[in-house]
């Protein structure tokens, strides 16, 4: 990877770049350039803390962001003396507040299990409209595979299975028998289905065995897509994320920990974002902790739509000029494909999703429960 030499830099030789790789309140741990190491421990210059404090956290800090910083001889501590713009940024939000995730990310991998956490595509659908918005190319990493049944294997590479693929987003079809009537059809095999979907469209697409040691196409894959740039793991709480990290880095740096027995859910294990990059210096990753929502109240219903890979070419080809593609517009290609006029609609869980991210905008006083459980990088929308 390589950063432009701020002219900030060039001005005052005092001052390095660096990366920000964890925050831990008033305390950053940055890895300067050009090496990314050693590591050290910053504070900010008190001018940037005043500001910090006087904007009430409008833009905080996350792991990814670059700041120049200064050290004075013999010091361990290095003091940030400025915060650079970001390229990019990857964020979640409710009606009062943002949550940023991770600065300068080039990708984002939303790390779902397939089982043990239930398998959830809302999340991912709200995921893959974030990174669209927000200029990040979204990867999915389906995990646990190894919990699947056989059955559901077997299913999985059927012709059955990419029939109903196709006949589910097909708008003249009328599923014969109907979803609920196909007894193979269990909550697993058409967890499988959603996420055989994600490919369909296009996505990037890994189907993970984490603990299983043995080399994983899927795996390698990964690993070379990782290998450049800055990738950002989420997912909720127990999917893998901090054991897709350590073995990317073939190392244990992250604590993982069992899905609790009794509920099947994470343990929210991994508490602050981590940012490290891989051995060679040049792809950075940041393992982040589970969470339980993927808010989407920073976009707008135009935005939303067009987030949706399957109404792409219709918002393009719509004949109006910053469409909103409302209900009721007469001759919206939009409007058309959602009224199921067009080629193809919205496979059902896709369509669930679209229906509940247009539905909550129209309620903004809504803050979820549990929406926001971690602190770090939030910022108040007003
Ligand atoms: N069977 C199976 N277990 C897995 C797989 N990947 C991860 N696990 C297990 O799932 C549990 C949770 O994994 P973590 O990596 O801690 O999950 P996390 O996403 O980092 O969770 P948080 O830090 O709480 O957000 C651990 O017991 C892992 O060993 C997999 O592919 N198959
Ligand atoms: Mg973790
Ligand atoms: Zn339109």
């Amino acid at each position: 990877m390589h950063y432009k030499n701020n002219s900030h830099c060039m001005a005052d030789k005092e001052h390095r770049e660096a990366i920000v790789s964890r925050i831990y309140g008033a305390y950053y741990s940055i890895l300067p350039a050009p090496d990314w190491q050693p590591e050290l421990r910053a504070v900010l210059r008190g001018r940037l803390r005043l500001e910090q404090q006087e904007e009430k956290e409008r833009n905080p800090r996350a792991a990814g962001d670059r700041v120049l910083f200064s050290q004075e001889e013999g010091s361990e501590e290095a003091i940030i003396e400025e915060i650079l713009p970001r390229r990019s940024f990857l964020a979640r939000s409710s009606p009062y507040e943002t949550h940023v995730l991770g600065a300068n990310v080039d990708r984002a991998i939303a790390v779902c299990s397939m089982k043990d956490p239930t398998f959830r595509p809302g999340f991912i659908d709200r995921f893959l409209s974030a990174c669209e918005t927000g200029n990040v190319e979204p990867h999915l990493a389906f995990t646990k595979t190894d919990l699947l049944s056989a059955e559901t294997e077997v299913f999985a590479s059927s012709i059955e299975c990419l029939e109903l693929l196709r006949d589910l987003i097909d708008p003249g079809k009328e599923l014969d028998p109907p979803l609920e009537d196909r007894e193979y059809l269990t909550d697993e095999a058409y967890s499988v289905l959603t996420a055989l979907n994600y490919r369909r469209l296009g996505y990037p697409c890994y189907f993970l065995e984490l603990l299983n040691e043995e080399s994983q196409e899927d795996l390698e894959r990964l690993r070379e897509v990782v290998s450049s740039g800055t990738t950002l793991l989420t997912g909720h709480s127990g999917t893998g994320k901090s054991t897709l990290f350590n073995r990317l880095f073939g190392a244990s740096p992250q604590k993982t920990s069992d899905v609790s027995e009794s509920t099947r859910k994470g343990r929210h294990t991994t508490t602050n974002p981590i940012l490290m990059v891989l051995p060679g210096g040049h792809g950075m990753v940041i393992d982040t902790p589970g969470i339980k929502e993927w808010g989407v109240a920073h976009l707008n219903r135009k935005e939303l739509l067009e987030s949706f890979r399957e109404l792409e070419e219709a918002s393009q080809n719509c004949r109006f000029r910053n469409c909103d593609h409302s209900e009721g517009t007469m001759d919206c290609a939009v409007q058309e494909i959602l009224n199921g006029q067009g080629q193809e609609i919205l496979y059902p869980e896709r369509q669930k999703s679209l229906d509940q991210m247009l539905e909550s905008l129209k309620s903004p006083d809504r803050v979820r429960k549990g929406d926001y459980i971690k602190p770090t990088g939030r910022m108040r929308n007003r």
